[in-house]
């Protein structure tokens, strides 16, 4: 029997999975103004990332992502452009479903040694924060909520008026090294912390999941912490 199980094994087709991508996370030159719109100087110097679309079979419209990381002394900032010709957002209060919205997320591990517990937030276009410690990513803990987070959204066009053509929106979110004390000290240059980054898109059953890092998952599903992105924190 344990032969055979062996056997079958070493012959199930092995699925390679793409090396997860790396993202240096530069120090804000200048001061950044959490108005939602990535106007500031200091973004200028942020590399983009532009996210993917791993479910082709999923219907709504690819529309696209950019996103940027920066740091400093004080905060973790991260902004979102994103294309959007249909901007629709519902939820008004913290730790409300978010991620039915039009939506980005921020899934973040600052001990990479480790997979069992990392912090999510998830952001409408209202910039409305679902925060949450996830463990085990079956467990989320939507209770835990962040301290001293700045977020704003800036809308490009018309909220939830359904017909017309909008633009776009875009998001600004700034968060405290000291909500991530009990797991990681503040990074140096160096350090490296892992995470993701997605976007909900659209309204049901035109609805689509676009990300940095693919999780390789058959299903849409961004929680697979093993499958995160590389943040390398430089000067
Ligand atoms: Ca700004
Ligand atoms: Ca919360």
């Amino acid at each position: 029997m344990r032969i055979l199980l062996t056997c079958l094994l070493l012959s199930a087709p092995l699925v390679a999975q793409p090396p997860v991508p790396r993202y240096e996370v530069k120090r804000a030159p200048g001061p950044i103004v959490i108005d939602g719109k990535l106007d500031d100087k200091a973004w200028a110097a942020a590399p983009a990332i532009e996210f993917i679309f791993p479910w082709q079979f999923q219907t709504g419209a690819k529309q696209k992502t950019i996103a940027k990381l920066l740091w400093d002394d004080d905060y973790l900032y991260v902004g979102y452009e994103c294309e959007d010709k249909d901007i629709v957002a519902q939820r008004t209060e913290r730790d409300d479903p978010t991620y039915l919205d039009d939506a980005v997320e921020f899934f973040v591990d600052p001990k990479p040694s480790q997979t069992t517990v990392y912090f999510g937030l998830e952001m409408n276009a209202r910039a409305v924060l679902y925060d949450y410690l996830m463990v085990d990513t079956k467990y989320v803990f939507k209770r835990f909520n962040m301290q001293g987070v700045q977020l704003a959204s800036f809308i490009r066009g018309t909220l939830n008026a359904r017909g017309d053509e909008d633009q776009g929106w875009s998001l600004e979110v700034a968060i405290p090294w000291v909500n991530f004390e009990e797991l990681a000290k503040r990074p140096t240059p160096g350090t490296v912390w892992t995470a993701n980054l997605n976007r909900w898109d659209g309204v049901e059953p035109d609805r689509r999941l676009s990300m940095w890092s693919d999780s390789g998952d058959a299903q849409p599903n961004p929680h697979h912490p093993a499958r995160f992105g590389q943040l390398v924190f430089v000067k």
